[in-house]
């Protein structure tokens, strides 16, 4: 399978690593960390350093409970970031929901929109339609951050997150973005409990019936806080685990904070897959 974005064919016969950049000054994991620009480009360059395959970077918080960013400010984030980044080579995705903070990035030559909100608010399926060759993620949520975590009632979580991903598939293929150009995200930890999302992880092969490439993160989420009685910055294990978990399943990207532990357990996962016999073999030598 192959996820065609702005200037980069991904190849997702090998799973990928996704790196998280927080411009932040409160993400729930790393906020104020990378806030400063020169800082950010440390952490990008370390992130690519470890092995990761593609930069996911936000400037807006999408904790529960966290306060919105007028799009100015968001952008303001982004862009020194976005405008040295462009000439390092390397697929850049955009964690945002602001149809004019896409259509900048866009313009910048970013690869990727990652929106959480699923090009649900009004221009930002338009903004990404306008480029010919843009990548997106479309992830499931309900409601905003400030919202999501009341919105937790589903009959059968797993056939109502596949169906809101095909609704959204449809749509936006209706508009001219094609099928090769989207990747799907079940949302963990976004209007879910934690119950519902282990069911989603469980379950995560049920959405390969969308043909799409799938992006999981699951990491330092909440869930994994509420399994094992760790707080954020001691649940990279379980990160790693619930990772591993939905390569089993077939995800195709993972989106994580701990790029060079993710590569390591990723690369081991793939060195014992069953066809990996030989590759392994001669690696050793
Ligand atoms: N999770 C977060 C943000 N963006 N995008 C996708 N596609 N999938 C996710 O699971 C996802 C996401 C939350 O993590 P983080 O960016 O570290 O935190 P914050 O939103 O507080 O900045």
């Amino acid at each position: 399978m192959r996820w065609t974005t702005a200037r980069f064919e991904i190849d997702l016969t090998r799973p990928r690593v996704m790196g998280i950049v927080n411009l932040t000054p409160d993400s729930f994991s790393d906020g104020g960390r990378w806030l400063e620009a020169r800082q950010a480009l440390r952490h990008a360059e370390q992130l690519l350093r470890e092995g990761a395959d593609i930069l996911d970077l936000g400037a807006e918080s999408s904790r529960p409970g966290a306060p919105g960013v007028p799009e100015a400010a968001e952008w303001g984030r982004l862009q020194p970031v976005l405008e040295e980044l462009s000439h390092w080579g390397v697929p850049l995705s955009v964690d945002t929901c602001k149809p004019g903070v896409m259509a900048r990035a866009l313009a910048l030559g970013v690869d990727v929109i990652n929106d959480i909100q699923a090009l649900q608010a009004p221009g930002a399926l338009a903004a990404v339609a306008a480029h010919p060759r843009a990548g997106v993620c479309l992830m499931h949520m309900r409601g905003a951050a400030a919202t999501m975590q009341n919105l937790v009632h589903y009959d059968d979580v797993l056939a109502e997150v596949r169906a809101f991903l095909a609704q959204r598939v449809e749509e936006l293929t209706g508009a001219g973005v094609g099928r090769q150009r989207i990747c799907v995200d079940p949302g963990f930890g976004f209007a879910k409990t934690p119950r519902q999302n282990l069911e989603l992880g469980q379950r995560l092969n049920e959405l390969h019936g969308l043909g799409l490439p799938l992006l999981v993160g699951w990491s330092r989420k909440s869930t994994l806080g509420w399994l094992t009685g760790r707080p954020v910055d001691q649940r990279l294990p379980a990160s790693l685990a619930a990772g591993l978990a939905a390569l089993q399943r077939g995800a195709h990207i993972l989106r994580v904070h701990d790029v060079a532990a993710s590569v390591e357990a990723l690369n081991t996962w793939m060195a014992l897959q069953p066809t990996a016999g030989q590759c392994a073999a001669s690696q050793k030598t």
